[in-house]
């Protein structure tokens, strides 16, 4: 199913350091992704399509819809799955179904959207810094940032690992405040055994083409609380309750049937897309570990886990900077990113709201400063890993 590792037999490359970006060739004729969407069974996605055109049901909670919301609360271990058009979707409507307002606590080291979902609704989403170790909130940070306006905290399982969801639990319930999860890069992961999705009030799952398990574009909100999980059905749908019976301010969070019959196709595949990714994880970490200056950011050994983040963090005692060797990687055709560089707080309109932001924000600045996301994924071999691992290490002895 997948392209053979001997097209990607290592090379001499390292030997000749003939780096693209001295106007060599690239290590790869194509590029690779970060986020190169893996796509299961075309033949059954297409027999799914064809199902959804002959029945011309398109949208607004079709078979497949249901389908796939069955099978992803099945996965997931909870009750209710609500599919929607995107995790930006589900995350506001999930914050307006909880009823946060005044300020939320969150990562500033995370994806836009989980900052932009709270202020998009006129919510401050407040900063709090990270564990420098596991990327994930610090529940210390966190009680340092609650105010009397804090009404919830959305802990975001940063790269597949879960944030201190026991700590952030009982930060909550001491102070009476919502919680929920951006689960968007744990789909597939588990916090002690438990598959995550079944954590806080609610968690959001994002099911966009560059996660590990995609609908095209899609996401979901996942509890198992079954007042909440009617009034986000409601609010999905423009809050009707029937013909003509609007009982709540609502928005068009539907999911398609196509992207839905996409999500059931790539359910049925996604051990093979796990799979692939740990090989490609395992030989990422067997390669660069013991690399002077480079660090890997670990998935938990003691959990399932998607393997899709290949991350590490570029030190000061690595041969270049962490900037320089993106710049080289990219001139291999190794699209590699800074995931999520500079951190919300530093992104405009959050950097306008608190200018300084980065006295708080101590280990988010270094983590920002440091990352480099490697590509992974179904069309992505351990041959093509240990070919960028080859590349990183000669990168390593240039000198800027
Ligand atoms: N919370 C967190 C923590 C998240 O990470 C995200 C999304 C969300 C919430 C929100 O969920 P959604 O509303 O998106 O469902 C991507 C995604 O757009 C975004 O979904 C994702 N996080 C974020 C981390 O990454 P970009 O800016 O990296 O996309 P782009 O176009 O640069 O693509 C990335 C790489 O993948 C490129 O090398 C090209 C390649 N690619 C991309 C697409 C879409 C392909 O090869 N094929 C494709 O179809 O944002």
């Amino acid at each position: 199913m997948f392209p053979s590792d001997e097209k990607m037999m290592p090379s001499s490359y390292e030997s000749k350091r003939d780096f693209a970006i001295h106007g060599g060739v690239p290590a790869f004729s194509e590029p690779l992704h970060v986020g190169h969407p893996n796509v299961g069974s075309r033949e059954a996605f297409l027999h799914r399509v064809n199902e959804i055109l002959d029945r011309r049901w398109l949208s607004n909670n079709g078979p497949v819809v249901r389908e796939f919301e069955q099978r992803i609360a099945d996965y997931v271990g909870v009750k209710h799955c609500i599919a929607m058009c995107n995790g930006t979707i589900a995350m506001e409507i999930a914050i307006r179904a909880l009823d946060m307002k005044g300020e939320v606590i969150v990562p500033s080291w995370t994806f836009i959207a989980t900052a932009h979902a709270l202020s998009w609704q006129d919510i401050t989403p407040v900063f709090a810094d990270i564990d420098d170790v596991t990327h994930n909130l610090d529940p210390t940070a966190v009680r340092r940032m609650i105010t009397p306006r804090t009404t919830g905290i959305i802990g975001v399982h940063v790269w597949g690992r879960a944030a201190p969801i026991i700590e952030l639990e009982a930060i909550a319930e001491e102070h009476g405040l919502r919680l929920m999860f951006d689960a968007a890069h744990a789909f597939g992961c588990s916090y002690e055994g438990t598959r995550i999705g079944a954590f806080g009030q609610c968690e959001i799952l994002s099911f966009h083409a560059t996660k590990a398990f995609n609908s095209m574009e899609g996401g979901a909100i996942v509890t198992n609380d079954d007042e909440l999980a009617e009034k986000a059905r409601l609010m999905r749908n423009f809050g009707f309750a029937g013909y003509d019976n609007v009982v709540h301010p609502g928005t068009n969070g539907k999911m398609t049937e196509i992207c839905a019959a996409m999500g059931l196709t790539n359910l049925d595949s996604i051990d093979d897309f796990f799979d692939q990714n740990r090989r490609n994880y395992e030989t990422y970490l067997k390669e660069l570990s013991g690399l002077e200056g480079l660090s890997f950011v670990h998935h938990a050994t003691d959990e399932e886990s998607n393997y899709h983040y290949n991350v590490v963090e570029v030190g000061p005692s690595f041969g270049i900077s962490r900037d320089r060797l993106i710049e080289v990687l990219h001139a291999e055709n190794i699209l590699a990113r800074k995931y999520f560089w500079p951190g919300c707080h530093g992104m405009r309109p959050y950097k306008e709201l608190y200018p300084h932001a980065s006295l708080l924000l101590p280990n988010t600045e270094t983590v920002g400063s440091r990352v480099v996301v490697l590509p992974t994924g179904s069309n992505i071999t351990p041959g093509h890993a240990s070919k960028v691992c080859e590349v990183v290490r000669s990168a390593a002895r240039l000198r800027p």
